[in-house]
């Protein structure tokens, strides 16, 4: 069926749970009288590659400097394929392509240049966090890169919502976000709902992840109450922006009412930066709860608190409104470490928060990261202790798994790349840093044999990891080439000899053990 536009969701993201952009925009352009067609070409490509797809996985993440040529053909040709027919079965005046994250460049490229030479006639701009190599990175390397090339019309920049209208509904290519910086939308109230009516439900593999049923992922807030040092959020979201709990329970209810689902992963950096919207939003959904018969489920990222922040009522009756799942960023157990990244929670609301969680039978995913260049051989203690002492919590399911990931980077357009030269100076081999000697004695020697002892002491204790072999892979192979380098550049043979570590590490845990 004709449509004015064709928005595209490209790989890479996630097949547990629809992109949430393209539907996002769908519906703002339909309120504005725009007809629109989103359409997932991942989750098709994903359907049709089944076999392959963590390799097709593998081969696009932006690390892989060394893509298998006839696996990216392939991959290409396909979704090429793929999109040709969607063009050819809507026929639009305007097509968008999603750049999800900076692994959708080299696909995204591809399929740029194939749209192009096939309908050179069709009006073609891009968006999505992918455009430039962080959030706060101005500079939007990629989407220029597309423009000079005359690969693209346009680009947009961050929330699209309103220049989207303002470009294809207004005609106004000189507004804010339109091949420039964009500017943060003050009201997100004033934004239509997400229109999901496109998502084809029986594409998803729902029963093989998380909550097993058609999941919608939505938008309560954007940016962050916290400035963390190494993140990018409030780069581009200056401002916290949130709506109302009651405008948010009011989406849910109206897709559970429109499409029958109930489930729901926010977008949100912080579901609980506002703990007035997070009290309003449980209540709308328990009242909703109460006169019909039926239960909702979601889940996104949150913040830790102390029992003063938010009691351990907070928890229970936001479990009994289906606040299932918490993505938590904890990142170091050791205070002073999350004090140097801005984390802005002590220790005694981890302990609350994990102990609200158990009781009120929320889980969490947490995410560590390793490697700050301030890491003392006692911080890294904290690490090995908060795995024994909360072990507990493992055991009862309240976290459900450790993202361990790999180690720390500094990430362009983050206040932790921009004071780089305060904190560390270049190692003898190439990308690799040490800390400055005033402040700590830190190489990739510890950092590697930290998280090394770190995943072992995970392994023994039973604890449940996310991905923990494909990171330790990733770690081996940085620890042979580190090892190259320095014997190559710096003459200098680095064993693989911890015995000296390895006694302290152990030392360690053995008071722990008698304590
Ligand atoms: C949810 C999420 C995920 C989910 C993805 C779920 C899914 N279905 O794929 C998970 C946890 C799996 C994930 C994984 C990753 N993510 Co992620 N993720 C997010 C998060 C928190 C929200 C994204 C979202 O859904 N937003 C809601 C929608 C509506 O917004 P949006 O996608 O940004 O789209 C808006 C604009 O970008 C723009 N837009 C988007 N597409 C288009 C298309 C057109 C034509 C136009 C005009 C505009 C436009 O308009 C939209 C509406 O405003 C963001 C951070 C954030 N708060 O935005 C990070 C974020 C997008 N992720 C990021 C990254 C790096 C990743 C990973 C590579 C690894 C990692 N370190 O986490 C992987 C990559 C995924 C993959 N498969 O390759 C980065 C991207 C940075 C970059 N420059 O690439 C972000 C920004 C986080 C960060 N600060 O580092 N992620
Ligand atoms: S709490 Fe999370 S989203 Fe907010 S600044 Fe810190 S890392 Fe970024």
């Amino acid at each position: 069926m004709k449509k004015q536009v064709l928005l595209i969701n490209i790989p890479l993201t996630e097949v547990k749970r629809p992109a949430a952009a393209v539907f996002h925009l769908k519906g703002q352009l339909e309120a504005g009288d725009v007809s629109c067609k989103a359409f997932d070409a991942n989750i098709v490509l994903y359907n049709q590659m089944k076999e392959k797809w963590p390799l097709v996985q593998a081969m696009l993440d932006f690390g892989n400097m060394d893509p298998d040529p006839d696996l990216l053909q392939e991959t290409s040709d396909k979704l090429n394929a793929i999109i040709d027919k969607e063009i050819q079965l809507t026929d639009p005046e305007w097509i968008g392509v999603s750049i999800f994250s900076i692994n959708s460049t080299l696909i995204g490229e591809r399929v740029l240049k194939y749209i192009r030479a096939n309908y050179p006639g069709k009006k073609l701009i891009i968006g999505g966090t992918g455009l430039g190599e962080a959030l706060g990175d101005t500079k939007f390397e990629f989407a220029n890169t597309m423009l000079n090339e005359g690969l693209i019309d346009y680009y947009l920049t961050g929330e699209a919502e309103i220049s989207i209208v303002e470009l294809i509904c207004k005609d106004n290519p000189n507004a804010a976000g339109i091949n420039r910086a964009p500017k943060q939308i003050a009201n997100l109230e004033g934004l239509a709902f997400a229109n999901y009516e496109d998502c084809d439900h029986s594409q998803y593999p729902w029963k093989d992840f998380d909550y097993g049923v058609p999941t919608y992922v939505l938008t309560g807030s954007r940016g962050c109450v916290r400035r963390c040092d190494f993140c990018d959020i409030y780069r581009l979201w200056p401002k916290f922006k949130t709506r109302g709990g009651e405008h948010i329970a009011k989406e849910m209810i109206h897709h559970y009412e429109q499409r029958g689902v109930d489930t729901f992963y926010m977008s949100d950096s912080l579901v609980n930066g506002s703990m007035k919207a997070f009290r309003d939003l449980y209540q709308t959904l328990l009242e909703y709860q109460d006169k019909h018969d039926m239960h909702f489920t979601w889940g996104g990222q949150f913040i830790a608190r102390t029992n003063e922040q938010m009691p351990l009522e907070d928890y229970t009756l936001s479990r009994q409104s289906g606040f299932r799942n918490a993505g938590w960023g904890l990142e170091h157990a050791s205070e002073n470490i999350r004090k140097a990244m801005r984390k802005g929670f002590d220790n005694k609301a981890v302990e609350d928060t994990l102990n609200n969680l158990s009781t009120a039978g929320i889980n969490t995913m947490i995410n560590f990261l390793f490697g700050h260049p301030l890491e003392t051989e006692e911080d890294f203690q904290e690490n090995i202790k908060f795995l024994y002492k909360y072990k507990k919590f493992n055991d009862d399911g309240t976290i459900a798994s450790l993202n361990l990931q790999q180690y720390l980077v500094f990430l362009p357009g983050t206040d932790f790349f921009d004071a780089k030269d305060d904190l560390v100076e270049p190692d003898k081999v190439r990308h690799r840093w040490v800390t400055k000697p005033h402040l700590n004695t830190l190489t990739f020697r510890e950092v590697y044999y930290r998280r090394k002892k770190i995943s072992e002491i995970c392994d023994e204790l039973g604890w449940r990891t996310y991905n923990e072999p494909v990171f330790m892979n990733m770690m081996e192979s940085q620890w042979t080439l580190y090892k190259k380098d320095m014997q190559e550049q710096a003459r200098l043979t680095l064993t693989d000899n911890f015995d000296k570590e390895e006694q302290n590490a152990n030392n360690f845990i053995k008071t722990l053990q008698e304590a």
